[in-house]
């Protein structure tokens, strides 16, 4: 008999909010699947007023409307990996973290949006309880950055041995790895990976000065390389190189931050070469 889902192809779902800019959020993280071979599918959980500067406004949507999304496209298309982004509040992530369990998604990747980096809070604190208690002990990464590792882990991360402890702290709250990305330290920017094997630094090379959506496109390639079969270390790297590989064509588009370079094939190497 026919199976009813017609190819094997790779897909993800993104349940993530909108970013009017285009530089984050889940039109980074679709550009970023798509980058990668996997077909994109979408759960909309905020939509985010903003430009290359700062966010004006952020419309949460009802969490029954998300959970509904997730369901339908798990129910249909299926997905081989799932990646979160902004979430925005409790009720949100307990209806996520009830419909992934129900479904037994598998590869989640947490991206623990709090804040964008202009300031506008993106998660609010019983949010983040929520997403400790509930949606973590699902994860199969989770990759804050060193000050949504520090309010995970109710620790300074300051450099990398506090990213060391703050990583074995997190572990404990039930994901199989935990990466710290180390962007915002001073200095080289290398990562704190840590899963049952123990602790691990990953070295990366400062490229310029950072774009808008970098998080979003490093868990989203993450989820990418899981959804087409990767195991966790080729996928944490390929994720990292693919990050590196689009922010030394990063490009100025508004007047406030650079935004990566997601486009697909020799459009965007010729453009970067001009
Ligand atoms: O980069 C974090 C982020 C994720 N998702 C959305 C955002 C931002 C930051 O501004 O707006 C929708």
């Amino acid at each position: 008999m026919r199976s009813t889902r017609a190819t094997k192809a790779p897909r993800a779902l993104t349940v993530a909010g909108s970013d009017s800019s285009g530089g984050a959020g889940l039109q980074a993280d679709l550009a970023t699947f798509a980058a990668l071979g996997v077909f994109g599918a979408s759960a909309v959980t905020a939509v985010t007023v903003q430009d290359t500067r700062r966010v004006r406004a952020v419309h949460v949507m009802p969490p029954s409307v998300v959970a509904a999304q997730v369901e339908t496209v798990l129910e249909d298309l299926g997905a081989s990996a799932v990646k979160t982004g902004v979430l925005c509040n409790r009720a949100i992530v307990e209806a996520v973290a009830r419909v992934l369990a129900a479904s037994r998604a598998r590869n989640l990747v947490i991206d623990p949006v709090i804040r964008s980096t202009s300031g506008a809070e993106l998660l609010d604190r019983a949010g983040l309880k929520a997403l400790c208690d509930s949606l973590l002990p699902l994860a199969r990464v989770v990759t804050p950055n060193l000050s949504e590792a520090s309010a995970l882990a109710g620790i300074e991360v300051v450099d990398l041995e506090s990213g060391a402890e703050a990583a074995r702290l997190i572990l404990r709250l039930g994901p199989g790895t935990v990466v710290i990305t180390g962007g915002h330290l001073s200095g080289d920017p290398v990562d704190v990976v840590a899963d049952r094997r123990g602790v691990r630094r990953l070295a990366g090379r400062r490229i310029g000065h950072g774009a808008h959506g970098t998080g979003c496109v490093f868990s989203a390639a993450i989820a990418a390389h899981l959804a087409r079969g990767r195991g966790i270390d080729e996928a944490v790297g390929g994720a990292k190189r693919f990050v590196q590989d689009r922010l030394r064509r990063a490009v100025r588009l508004g007047a406030g931050q650079r935004l990566l370079d997601l486009r697909a094939g020799p459009t965007a190497s010729r453009a970067s070469r001009r």
